[in-house]
């Protein structure tokens, strides 16, 4: 398994056509025969065809480097996928593989047939016959370069989750306080913002307790639809939702602001489906603005589903201290257990 797939990511050259093809045509006239003697003029015609060869072969020893899907873990594979499908990011990476080994089968016979031309001018034509066959090559691997590179900036730009360590996600609809709350007990400099939709990607913050680090993950608000009526910032919550927790706080808005009780108490239940009951713990946030009505109809609705319940105020820190502390404590239960 790859430990940390995007700053693997990060820290791998994959190159574009264009830029191959340039360093060849920069190097080409840099070589220059030793005299104007036949050897010296074939020797020339043979380094240019190996210099174009060398250069291209190196530019995709990157091909070396590139983890197969299965070694990445489903969380960042899912996420990437987004972008650009994992299945294409592959066949991308095995179609360059072959075409490597043709351009050396290539290089192999090129240099065979130039070194035995009956003349100057004959070893010219097929040195230029042979660089501009790998170029052509080269230039035909477009798309698939772009391709690979494409899916490298989607993972190099995920957060780096550490699966040997626990994981909290804080889940729930837009403007409940998830980015607030991961703020709040964690490193994470999150956005948080008055309006809703502010979340956009998945966010990560860490805080320590004992001898864990305990990761704290921030997801974009999510509705009540299903998986095929998401938009693309929803799937990012919920691909997290689905790989990352220990455990999992979901937060209601218990304010006038707040969505419907209804609503986001299928929300929850949607949630609940994915992950399991046994790994959510729920709290109604903003008790500070609370509406009574709506505090009793989501314990009510809470209960009946058998899950942990707190209230707190992210505003007035009341309660959060005991929603923290729980959840560290099933987190880390959870973690023991996995
Ligand atoms: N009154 C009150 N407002 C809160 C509380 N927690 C968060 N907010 C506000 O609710 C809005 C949305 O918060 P945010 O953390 O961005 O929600 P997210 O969309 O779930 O990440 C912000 O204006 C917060 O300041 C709270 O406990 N009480
Ligand atoms: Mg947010």
């Amino acid at each position: 398994m790859l430990k940390d797939p995007p700053n693997y990511f990060r820290h791998v050259h994959v190159p574009t056509a264009d830029e191959i093809v340039k360093k060849v045509l920069k190097r080409y006239p840099e070589l220059k025969p030793k005299s104007k003697r036949p050897r010296h003029i074939l020797e020339l015609e043979l380094n240019r065809l190996n210099l174009t060869y060398q250069i291209i072969l190196d530019k995709l020893s990157f091909l070396d480097q590139m983890p197969k899907p299965e070694s990445m873990h489903p969380f960042y594979l899912e996420l990437a996928s987004l972008a650009v499908p994992y299945q294409k990011y592959w066949a991308a990476v095995s179609g360059l593989r072959r075409m490597r080994e043709k351009l050396k089968e290539m290089w192999e016979d090129y240099r065979a047939v130039v070194r035995s031309a009956v003349s100057l001018e004959e070893a010219a034509r097929l040195r230029r016959e042979g660089v501009g066959r790998a170029l052509s090559l080269v230039k035909r691997s477009r798309g698939a370069l772009q391709l690979i590179r494409d899916f490298k900036y989607a993972v190099a730009s995920l957060p780096s989750i550490d699966f040997t360590q626990p994981r909290i996600v804080v889940a729930g609809m837009p403007s409940a306080g998830k980015s607030s709350f991961v703020k709040e007990v964690s490193t994470a400099d999150v956005e948080v913002a008055s309006y809703p939709f502010t979340t956009k990607q998945v966010h990560v913050g860490h805080f320590e307790r004992g001898h864990l680090r305990y990761q704290v993950v921030d997801t974009p608000g999510i509705l009540d639809r299903q998986w095929d009526e998401l938009n693309e910032v929803e799937r990012k919550a919920a691909i997290a939702i689905r790989h990352l927790p220990n455990v999992l706080l979901f937060l209601y808005d218990v304010s006038e602001e707040g969505f419907g009780i209804e609503e986001q108490s299928k929300v929850l239940e949607n949630v609940i489906r994915v992950v399991g009951k046994d790994k959510v713990v729920v709290a109604l946030n903003k008790m500070d603005a609370a509406v009574e009505d709506r505090v009793r109809m989501a314990e009510q609705r809470v209960k009946e589903l058998g899950l942990p319940l707190f209230k707190m105020s992210l505003k007035t820190k009341e309660g959060l201290k005991e929603v923290l502390d729980y959840l560290v404590k099933r987190a880390e239960e959870e973690f023991v257990r996995e």
